[in-house]
């Protein structure tokens, strides 16, 4: 069972920096470029989002066997989807520059992160400039997709209200059908329509109601954290400072996509150790005793300058180069619990024949999934055959249980065995799912 079903979608401006910020958290080589509109098709990537593994807490590392992702000593890393939406410019929900093509793209991804040019040395098209306000960009983007949802919904108004009233329908079954096709379910919407409260019938709504309305479905359909890339450039600090002061530091990051993208290559090229998310590395000259696969080699002078660059502007000032910070607080928006399905809950194996192998799979589900819609989730076959659900110390879970951080290690029980062949077309599915295949998403949580 892969993770793959929840997508992070990288968006902004032109040349803000999002496929530099894709290839920094993913293995992707997208193109990257100083001109605007650089990428024209969207890119893939896998990224990983880190928790810890149960493996650790019961002492089990050594049998620890991912099926996807990986775990380093209890620190599992779950791969997750990563889209870089092409440059989106003032105008785009009325069909500017590149248009609703890449507003369209939105429709896959379940958390956006709105990479912004805090320098401000790009204009709001992406081209070079000096002392532009970036502050703008974040009002921008909320309100051109804001713009495309109110006018896809406004265009047809009237027809929508007339079938409401014929079908008596009630609002969240309206608003499910109409919002559908943005990857969205009667539970979500169920949810924004609650926290807004609203009174007046659907029928009465005026415009400034609907804009709440789409303002409350957006919150809820598409949290956003915002990265203030570049910020190993100078003219970044001024307006750091004013754009944290306006927006809090709950949902803002500071990332510098170029220097992560740098580190992770020096990593890769084995001429430094990088330990990601940190500000530490380890050089050739730190090594005691390397083995011949972990020794690193020597960096040369004009390398050594940058890395020391990247230290002073970066690192040292900032803590990190907030790229998996970014990673981790998009992940969280999203309100997930991952899942760790085991044959049995005593040794936590996964059943695979002639293995020792624990805690293979695991998936992360939405926050508010019971135990039997997991089940339905994992395989239909386990839905069509349930039993009953257990835990640790062989607890028996109700159906309707919802699932948490203190039942996420999950056996469930079958009246049949499940044929072989079904797992080997599961493994299949989930191999398309970890290959940055995305048309063939399963999107269960929104689409239930
Ligand atoms: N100094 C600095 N430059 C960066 C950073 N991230 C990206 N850049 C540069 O910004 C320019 C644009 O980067 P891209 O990643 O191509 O930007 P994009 O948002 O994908 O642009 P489009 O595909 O045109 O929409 C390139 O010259 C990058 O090297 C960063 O963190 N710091
Ligand atoms: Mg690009």
């Amino acid at each position: 069972m892969g993770v793959g079903n929840f997508v992070i979608g990288v968006v902004g401006k032109p040349s803000a920096g999002k496929s530099s910020f894709l290839n920094s958290a993913t293995d992707a080589v997208a193109k990257v470029g100083n001109y605007p509109f650089t990428t024209i098709k969207p890119n893939h990537g896998i990224t990983y989002y880190q928790i810890d593994c149960p493996c650790k807490k019961y002492h089990k590392e050594e049998f620890c066997q991912p099926k996807y992702g990986k775990c380093v000593d209890g620190a599992r890393f779950l791969p997750i989807e990563m889209l870089d939406v092409a440059g989106l410019v003032p105008g785009a929900s009325e069909g500017e520059g590149l248009g609703n093509q890449f507003l369209d793209d939105l429709r896959g991804a379940d958390v956006l992160i709105h990479v912004v040019d805090v320098s401000g040395t790009t204009d709001q098209n992406g081209k070079v400039t000096t002392g532009y306000d970036p502050i703008n960009d974040i009002d921008w983007l909320h309100s051109e997709i804001h713009n495309w949802v109110y006018n896809n919904l406004k265009k047809k108004w009237v027809g929508i209200v007339r079938r409401h009233k014929a079908l008596k329908c009630n609002a969240v079954e309206t608003l499910t059908n109409q919002l559908c096709g943005y990857g969205t379910n009667a539970k979500l919407v169920g949810r924004f329509m609650d926290k807004l409260g609203l009174k007046e019938p659907l029928e009465n709504w005026d415009d400034e109601t609907l804009h709440k309305v789409v303002e409350a479905f957006l919150d809820e359909r598409f949290p956003t954290i915002v990265a203030l890339n570049k910020i190993d450039l100078p003219e970044s600090g001024k307006n750091i400072e004013k754009i944290c002061r306006k927006y809090g530091e709950e949902r803002v990051v500071l990332t510098s996509a170029l220097a992560e993208c740098f580190l992770r290559k020096l990593d890769k090229q084995k001429f430094i150790k990088y330990y990601e998310g940190t500000e530490f590395f380890d050089l050739a000259e730190d090594q005691v005793d390397p083995s011949p696969e972990e020794k690193l080699k020597t960096l040369d002078d004009k390398t050594r300058n940058r890395l020391e660059k990247v230290q002073d502007m970066v690192l040292f000032r900032y803590g990190n180069t907030g790229v998996v910070e970014c990673i981790r607080k998009a992940v969280k928006c999203l309100n997930v619990i991952p899942v760790f399905p085991v044959k049995n809950v005593n040794n936590f194996s996964s059943g695979r024949f002639g293995t020792k192998a624990v805690f293979s799979d695991c998936l992360l589900v939405p926050g508010g999934t019971t135990v039997r819609e997991f089940a339905r989730i994992i395989h239909p076959e386990l839905d069509k055959y349930y039993q009953y659900a257990e835990t640790i110390g062989n607890i028996r879970l109700g159906e309707d249980d919802l699932i948490t951080y203190d039942n996420n290690i999950i056996c469930i029980k079958t009246s049949q065995v499940i044929q072989k062949k079904n797992d080997d077309k599961k493994k299949d599915n989930n191999n398309n799912n970890d290959s940055n295949n995305s048309k063939d998403k399963n999107k269960n949580n929104d689409n239930e």
